[in-house]
């Protein structure tokens, strides 16, 4: 395959986040008319998400013919060979947030090649905030540029945390106890994807969830890694683009901390 131009890939993610974020705040306008349907438990989707998603499909086949995609309401492309470059998005992650009218969401569009994630762009349209990065060339917020934090104490340090009943609420509680045993705080935003652009812009010193889907967290990990963070290998055995994994992400000196206090409830 030929390489792919990541600068022109990078500047068309963003434009193409952001203007899936428009039309999620233009349906947010109406709240009536946001179509909330429950998808599992505390898990829902609107029509917004499928609308965000539908047109980021169409811009991708536009620009980019001989890609794919992977999507969280609309699925992989039928006959994706594992070597045209994939997009993973989530359209809309933080979806209950989204339905509840807090600004806590985002657009989520991650680009996959040769079995790893190689660009990542989480847009914010409620705080105006744009996340980016693209393998080698660093991470920016708003096109600065960005580091992990580089505390490395958990009494000075935030965890951010994230669960969903795919796994069992033990682990999440689990982690909540582990974190205050050893006077580290923790939040929990609704949101995997800006929790790891927290990561890298050094609001939070970690990410941790049991279990999470390719698309929440496909951009934020290579956005992690390039402000300078670790996360762990998500994409490594097979099918975990469909099955998903857990995800541990976090400041370089906060490594060794969240790997002791929380590695043994990343189940495999
Ligand atoms: C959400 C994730 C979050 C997880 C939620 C939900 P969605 O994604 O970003 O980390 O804890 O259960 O999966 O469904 O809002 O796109």
């Amino acid at each position: 395959m030929s390489p792919v131009d990541l600068d022109h890939r990078l500047r068309f993610a963003v434009d193409a986040a952001h203007r899936a974020g428009e039309l999620a705040l233009e349906h947010a306008r109406n709240p009536e008319g946001l179509g909330i349907q429950v998808k599992g438990v505390q898990d829902v989707v609107t029509l917004a998400d499928r609308a965000a998603e539908q047109a980021l499909r169409t811009e991708v086949a536009a620009v980019y013919p001989g890609d794919s995609m992977l999507g969280e309401e609309d699925g992989l492309t039928p006959g994706w060979d594992g070597a045209a470059p994939l997009w993973i998005v989530d359209p809309i992650d933080g979806t209950a947030n989204y339905a509840r009218r807090l600004p806590l969401w985002c657009i989520s569009v991650g680009l996959f090649v040769d079995g790893e994630p190689v660009l990542g762009v989480i847009h914010n349209p409620m705080t105006n905030e744009t996340h980016a990065a693209a393998r080698g060339r660093g991470a920016t917020l708003n096109g600065m540029p960005i580091r992990a934090s580089a505390e490395t104490s958990p009494q000075r340090s935030r965890i951010n945390l994230g669960f969903s009943y795919r796994r069992p609420q033990a682990l999440h509680v689990a982690s909540i106890d582990r974190l205050l045993a050893r006077q580290c705080e923790y939040s929990r935003l609704g949101s995997g994807a800006l929790g790891l652009a927290y990561v890298a812009d050094g609001r939070f010193e970690g990410y941790f969830e049991p279990h999470i889907n390719a698309w929440d967290v496909a951009a934020g990990i290579v956005i992690v890694r390039e402000a300078g963070g670790f996360t762990n290998d998500f994409f490594a055995g097979d099918a975990r683009l469909e099955r998903g994994n857990a995800i541990l992400a976090g400041a370089p000196g906060m490594r060794g901390f969240l790997e002791r206090t929380l590695g043994d409830l990343m189940e495999g």
